[in-house]
């Protein structure tokens, strides 16, 4: 089965296209469109931007599409950045700005007070139908970046049960553990009773 991965964002793609990779599925992106509308999250949920970034792609394409939207909540700050964690610091802001800008927002709060998890709300469009898959990860926000591996804030944060971040555990750990491989999990219990 042809999917529709209805995201720009790099790590993402590569991410779920690691996870799935034993499944019968193809994931095409979007880079095969020539034109690409902008999708204005402008909702107050995950739930409604994945919504809507899924059917915006579903309604061109045609084909069944698979929007993810994700973020960061850290209790210390009721739940921001949340859905504003791609722009936290700024429309187009780079991850470093957001990572500046989060640890400045929890400066001087000491480890127990620094408690945050990742969500992840994957939509697929199939036959014009949307179906919601939900995946978090609980941890903790480190006073300073570590590693290099994946993207957006995880160099910043340490998952429950370890001593590093994702940026230091890298792709193999994270891909069992995160919030999005947990969302993935309950789309390839879907997908293997929806596709022959
Ligand atoms: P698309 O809308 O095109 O999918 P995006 O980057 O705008 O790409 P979101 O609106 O879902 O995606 O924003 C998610 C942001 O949350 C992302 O840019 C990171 O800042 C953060 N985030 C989500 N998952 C993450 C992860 O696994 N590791 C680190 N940061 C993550």
């Amino acid at each position: 089965m042809k999917i529709l991965l209805a995201t720009k964002n790099r790590g993402k793609i590569s991410e779920i296209n690691r996870i799935f990779s034993d499944l019968p599925v193809e994931f095409v992106g979007l880079d095969t469109f020539e034109e690409v509308p902008e999708v204005i999250e402008d909702g107050k949920t995950f739930h409604d931007n994945a919504l809507k970034k899924a059917m915006t792609y579903y309604n061109i394409a045609s084909i069944p599409a698979l929007a993810e939207d994700s973020g960061l909540e850290v209790e210390a700050l009721q739940g921001a950045p949340g859905i504003y964690s791609a722009r936290y610091a700024g429309e187009n802001a780079t991850d470093s700005e957001n990572n500046r800008k989060l640890l400045q927002a929890l400066s001087g709060l000491p480890p127990e007070k620094r408690r945050a998890r990742f969500v992840s709300v994957l939509c697929l469009i199939l036959d014009g139908k949307p179906f919601f898959f939900e995946g978090e990860v609980r941890g903790r926000i480190l006073e300073k970046p570590e590693g290099e591996s994946g993207f957006g804030y995880d160099p910043l944060f340490v998952p429950e049960g370890y001593e590093h971040s994702f940026g230091v555990l890298g792709e193999e750990i994270k891909n069992r553990i995160s919030h999005r491989a947990m969302a993935l999990k309950k789309l390839r219990h879907f997908l293997n009773d929806h596709i022959k």
